[in-house]
């Protein structure tokens, strides 16, 4: 009778559990729960050597556990009341340290092999600097004077749950990263503030970001398409909020958007420090970085976002004396939502401060130049920053 209410009990839950997967199933159809094996080379050895150390765990694990529960069932008390009482057993010992130890080297010769593939970054074709900021990224291009901030494009009201989450939620970005396929990109990777971490899994690449040093990765793209990563290392508040986006795109789209990049705009290879700017030039790039670092909070037409984010349009620091404006962008407002931005450099302070001088209607005809930010950088005990 007992056996009878056990079985109908096991049989119950076996079903309960099939209805639930089942009910499960679609998700878990689209979950992955392995790493991907990617789109580099690299990735793909990463892969092979996770998967081979996977199995051989496998392995580890059930010749162990069969021991183990041999011996618990077949030395089990009611079997052997009398337990045999050896000690040592010297070949079982050293057994079971050569094993292991062959395991450990058969698996460190391909890793090491992978290692020093990673670390080769001989013969680029691209040259991207990766720096991480709180809590952007900033890509530039070293050969093809390209720079931009990449900044999460997720709206603040998917984010406060008022509309419905997009399918990128969270990883998806203004700018992206574009690369060609089949190009060998070396990556310089930094830090600008903390310890951030760029991490592509597609591309097998997950290096430290630190401020002072610059870490290498490299990645040669086999397939078209769109990569995303994020910050793997705990940066602060906005950790969460700086994913990564690749477009990989054919070499003849790659070299289309390196001319829509670079056509019109001022080069960044010639932005020499202490060079004086002209107006356009600095409007220029002052309308680009405004658009990505202040306007979310300005806005685009610099109205501001009452009561949040005050109007720069007839601002009363706006049109005041520019060495005013300059220190408020160096040192922001401590306890308010205005930000320092001391790592941005002279270059981009001056464009963005003259900008927002004669923007939005603001009339204030002068103009700001590296060098006058960098005296007040200087004054105010700043470290340089060209
Ligand atoms: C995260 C939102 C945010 C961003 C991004 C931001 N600001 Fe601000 N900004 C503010 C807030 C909030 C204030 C008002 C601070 C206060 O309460 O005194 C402010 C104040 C200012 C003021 C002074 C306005 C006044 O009347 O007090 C200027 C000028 C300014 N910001 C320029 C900029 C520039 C230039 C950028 C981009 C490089 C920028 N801000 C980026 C939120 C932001
Ligand atoms: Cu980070």
């Amino acid at each position: 009778m007992k056996v009878l209410k056990t079985i109908s009990k096991l049989l119950l839950s076996i079903a309960v559990m099939l209805i639930s997967a089942s009910a499960w199933a679609s998700e878990i159809k689209d979950a992955r729960y392995n790493m991907p094996s990617g789109v580099t080379s690299v990735s793909r050895e990463v892969y092979g050597l996770h998967m081979a150390a996977f199995w051989i765990c496998v392995a580890i694990g059930v010749v162990v556990f069969g021991v183990m529960f041999y011996s618990l069932i077949m030395h089990r008390r009611s079997r052997h009341p009398e337990p045999a009482k050896f000690h040592q057993h010297v070949w079982l010992e050293i057994t079971w340290a050569v094993i292991p130890l062959i395991i450990l080297i058969v698996i460190a010769i391909p890793a090491t092999m992978v290692l020093f593939k990673m670390d080769d970054t001989r013969n680029s074709d691209i040259v991207i600097k990766v720096t991480g900021y709180q809590w952007k990224w900033r890509y530039e291009y070293l050969n093809q004077g390209i720079s931009f901030f990449s900044n999460l494009s997720t709206p603040m009201s998917q984010r406060m749950n008022l509309e419905p989450k997009g399918p990128h939620y969270l990883q998806e970005v203004d700018n992206p990263l574009v690369v060609p396929v089949g190009e060998k990109i070396r990556f310089l990777v930094t830090a600008n503030d903390v310890i951030h971490s760029w991490w592509v899994p597609d591309f097998g690449i997950k290096q430290d970001a630190i401020p002072g040093f610059i870490h290498e990765a490299w990645a040669v793209v086999d397939k078209p398409g769109v990569y995303r990563g994020q910050c793997a290392e705990l940066c602060g508040a906005g950790h969460g909020f700086m994913p990564i986006v690749v477009v990989a795109v054919s070499k003849e789209d790659f070299a289309k958007w390196v001319t829509k990049m670079t056509q019109g705009k001022v080069n960044a290879a010639t932005m020499l420090p202490n060079k004086a700017w002209t107006k356009s030039e600095l409007m220029q790039k002052g309308r680009q970085i405004y658009k990505e670092n202040c306007a979310a909070c300005h806005q685009t037409e610099g109205n501001g976002l009452k009561p949040l984010y005050p109007a720069l349009a007839q601002d009363h620091v706006v049109l005041g004396p520019a060495a005013d404006e300059i220190k408020l962008v160096l040192t922001g407002r401590p306890g308010t939502p205005m930000q320092d931005f001391s790592n941005f450099t002279d270059e981009e302070i001056a464009s963005v401060v003259t900008y927002t001088r004669s923007s939005f209607g603001n009339n204030a005809h002068d103009i700001v130049q590296p060098a006058d930010v960098a005296q007040i950088r200087k004054s105010l005990g700043l470290p340089e920053h060209t």
